[in-house]
């Protein structure tokens, strides 16, 4: 058979390895393991288009390769099944979120099968199944028990259309994430996890991983740490009432001149004037309305309104003026700031709109101190600065602290500020802890009981899964309570304690729930005695390469950062990172565009597999470009990469029958080849490892003429193209006379001896005068080619007795010695 018909031999090999069981892990194989991961995906209704197929091809080609290094590898495939999509989805076409999720999964299934990836299906997990969110729920009551979980009363955003609550990560530019409708906020009790515990350590081992430089720093950007101090400023008559802020500015708390509280902040009505009261009421309740992200606009018209109450300065004792204004948000820091307009852009604005006084406390170093001085106390020169200084310097208006340089001023104050019991050193986070629950149907419910007599319990381990019951009607109820609170059978329980009557909790977690710890259950995806088996773990864990799209670089990566740490915080498992190494694949585009179905640009796989082939097709999702990066499809493309498979085939089979002995040409060419590939999988340029292979089989398309190729020749091309084109390798190595898997085979290995460049005959000049010639390796180095260049039989005579003061190499060409 000299012709490549790739649709025969797809077919074949692909019922053999069905057969063969080719894809099952072997636990007792003794090899080393490797556990490559793809993100799994939602089984949303649309199907897989070539863009999807680039990250699944990438990994596929990662996990083949470690196999054929000689790992037992670990590359599974699974169903993030709940959450929004899958139930929007339903609600439109009516149809229950379990049928149409089920019918989506067999759809998703049959279109990744065509990729040929070699997953485990013995391995699939799917979060919506009770043998999986069994152990979620889990989880959760261990959270619980640690104290990581719990109820708090709290402003939520709102999306009025999908009629749920939504964590903030879902508000984009304060419009709900899936629908585009603007966010209001919502009082209510909602499960938390207490991710801001972890705080510190999701942001220190970022150090230890090796994932794009990129990633981690959205993390570190998502986490935003913040030192600083916390200083609390007495409410001038109002006995008892302190205000605290945070700053990350304590040098400059001599310039502070007013404070600002946020509009909702619980001491507001105490402190507020019966003068002011209407005004401060008033804008509280517009406050209420604007989303955060509205609010924290920089240069927006500053607005805010006076209390009437005054603040005492903890080190002056001056009376300084309390404000609300809905530029200070509640929940980060303190909900209070102490303003420092002459530093602070937000406070300067603020400052000028309403007429407060601006004292600099800082001036840039060189800068002269009488004329900071000018600027007085009370904001007498205040037109002296036109916009706010927030570089460093040394402190003036500061007194006894004046003169000192502002970082060490940031540490003397706060000790000042300690000693007098007003203040002391922190430590601030932008992120928030996790709102870990939805008022929707279709996601694991959280298994709480409320007993009157007991109070908040945990369901106990032996009554789980608290199964998602079948509803009529799991359309939100947009009353805010979850489609489950009006299943009266689902509510009402009996106290696992007292065994009084009780009632179930009737939220569902998050979107993220069931990914953030699937990466563990596929290492002992059937247990039903715990989550995972610890030996289980201990062998496949962590993750060595997880690859999926960078829009997972904050959430997804930082959730399951943190149930890990959870994890091994419980002591079930013995490391506290995840994921070793992180690639994050570039888009595929189509006329400059994201392909989407959305966007109506998708090109489907099935008439180019029809063409072409699916290893055609796998190969030209590598060659396509650096796979980091956003590609350009082109269809074209791809028929120059299906023309190249062709030729690769035939220039094998013409071979394969009769090898010919192994010439030291082809010797070169192979542990060339091997070496460069060898250098391109390393470093994850799979596009150019696709061009490696397209020289190569070009330069023995010339060798070939000079008397045929050599078996272990024949045999490289089969083994190393197989990760690629995995068919292609089967039929080829079979052809070779094999009758085991290429796949048991290991990757050749190439010969440092063969790498040597070609030789060049160079001049050898001395004093610029040609005295001989010689012959080097290319890419010898200069040393080598001067110390040779003495030796040489001919150069004595101009040598000898001299000493040679430079040397001139131009490589390829010539060596001049310059001698005295
Ligand atoms: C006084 C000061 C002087 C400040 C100065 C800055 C510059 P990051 O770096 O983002 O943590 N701040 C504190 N809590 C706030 C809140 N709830 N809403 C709005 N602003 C708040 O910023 C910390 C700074 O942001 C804090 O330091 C505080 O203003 C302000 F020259 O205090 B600063
Ligand atoms: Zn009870």
């Amino acid at each position: 058979q000299l012709e490549y018909r790739p649709q025969d031999i797809e077919r074949k090999w692909r019922k053999r390895w069905q057969e063969t069981g080719a894809h099952r892990v072997r636990e007792d194989s003794g090899k080393p393991k490797y556990y490559c991961l793809d993100m799994f995906p939602y089984p949303s209704g649309s199907g897989l288009h070539v863009g999807h197929w680039r990250g699944y091809t990438i990994s596929d080609v990662w996990a083949r390769y470690k196999k054929l290094q000689g790992y037992e590898v670990l590359h599974p495939m699974g169903w993030d099944a709940f959450g929004l999509p899958a139930e929007n989805d339903a609600i439109k076409k009516g149809i229950h979120p379990a049928v149409s999720t089920a019918r989506n999964i067999a759809n998703f299934k049959r279109q990744l099968e065509e990729i040929a990836a070699m997953y485990d299906w013995d391995r699939e997990i799917n979060t919506s199944d009770p043998s999986y969110y069994k152990w979620t729920q889990w989880l959760f009551t261990k959270m619980f028990e640690m104290g990581l979980a719990y109820r708090k009363k709290m402003p939520i955003n709102w999306c009025p259309s999908c009629k749920t609550g939504l964590a903030n990560e879902e508000v984009i530019d304060g419009e709900c994430e899936r629908c585009g409708t603007p966010v209001t906020k919502r009082e209510m009790e909602q499960w938390m996890l207490k991710i801001t515990a972890y705080a510190d350590r999701l942001l220190r081992d970022l150090d230890k991983l090796d994932w794009p430089d990129k990633v981690k720093r959205m993390q570190a950007a998502w986490i935003g740490r913040s030192e600083g101090a916390k200083i609390r400023f007495a409410v001038a008559g109002v006995a008892g009432a302190e205000i605290e802020v945070f700053t990350t500015r304590p040098d400059t708390l001599y310039g502070a001149t007013y404070m600002v509280l946020a509009p909702e902040h619980p001491l507001v009505a105490r402190i507020t004037t019966d003068a002011q009261r209407p005004a401060v009421e008033a804008y509280v309740a517009e406050t209420l309305r604007k989303s955060a992200v509205a609010r924290q606009i920089v240069d927006k018209t500053k607005t805010g309104v006076f209390t009437g109450a005054y603040a005492v300065h903890p080190l002056t004792g001056a009376r300084i003026p309390i404000w609300i204004a809905d530029y200070v948000l509640m929940d980060y820091g303190t909900g209070a700031i102490m303003a420092v307009p002459a530093h602070d852009e937000r406070d300067f604005d603020f400052a000028k709109a309403f007429d407060l006084p601006i004292v600099q406390v800082i001036v840039p170093a060189g800068e002269d101190g009488a004329q900071a001085g000018e600027t007085g106390v009370g904001g007498g020169a205040a037109a002296a600065l036109t916009a706010a200084y927030t570089g460093p310097g040394r402190l003036v208006n500061s007194g006894p602290f004046d003169g000192m340089d502002n970082e060490a001023a940031k540490k003397a104050i706060i000790e000042e500020l300690a000693r007098r019991g007003c203040g002391e050193a922190a430590v601030t986070y932008r992120m928030r802890d996790w709102v870990f629950a939805r008022q929707r149907y279709w996601g694991e419910p959280i298994p709480i009981i409320y007993c009157d007599r007991c109070g908040t319990l945990p369901v106990p381990e032996d009554q789980l899964p608290v199964r998602l019951p079948d509803v009529e009607r799991y359309e939100p109820t947009g009353t805010g309570a979850s489609p489950l609170a009006a299943i009266e059978s689902f509510v009402r329980t009996t106290c696992p304690r007292c065994g009084g009557p009780a009632r179930r909790e009737t939220d569902t977690m998050p979107q993220w729930a069931g990914s953030s710890w699937y990466f563990l259950r596929y290492a002992d995806p059937h247990n039903d005695k715990e989550p995972f088996g610890r030996e289980a773990v201990r062998k496949w864990l962590p993750v060595d390469m997880y690859i999926g799209g960078v829009e997972h670089a904050v959430l997804h990566l930082l959730y399951a950062r943190f149930f890990t740490k959870v994890i091994y915080d419980l002591g079930l498992i013995d490391f506290d990172e995840p994921f070793q190494h992180l690639f994050n694949q570039g888009m595929i585009t189509l006329n400059g565009a994201k392909m989407s179905k959305s966007k109506g640009n998708v090109v489907s796989p099935d008439d180019l597999i029809a063409r072409f082939g699916v290893d055609a097709l796998r190969m030209y999702e590598l060659f396509v470009g650096p796979p980091e990066e956003d590609a350009e499809w082109n269809t074209n493309g791809l028929e120059g990469v299906s023309r190249f498979l062709h030729r690769f085939y035939r220039l094998v089979a013409a071979h394969a029958k009769s090898p010919a002995p192994a010439r030291p040409a082809l010797q070169k060419l192979r542990h060339r080849f091997l070496h460069t590939l060898h250098e391109r999988m390393e470093s994850f340029r799979l596009n150019t490892a696709v061009s490696a292979f397209m020289e190569y089989i070009n330069a023995l398309y010339d060798e070939a003429e000079q008397g045929g190729l050599d078996r272990d020749t024949l045999e490289t091309l089969a083994v190393t193209v197989a990760p690629f084109a995995p068919h292609l390798g089967e039929e080829l190595w079979e052809m070779l006379g094999h009758e085991t898997s290429v796949f048991e085979a290991r990757w050749p290995a190439y010969d440092e001896r063969w790498l040597a460049d070609e030789e060049v005959e160079i001049a050898i000049q001395v004093n610029g005068r040609l005295r001989a010639r010689m012959v080097v390796p290319a890419d010898a180095p200069e040393a080598d080619v001067v110390a040779r260049a003495k030796a040489h039989p001919d150069m004595g005579v101009w040598l000898d007795g001299k000493d040679v003061v430079k040397a001139i190499y131009v490589p390829g060409r010539l060596l001049n010695l310059v001698v005295r």
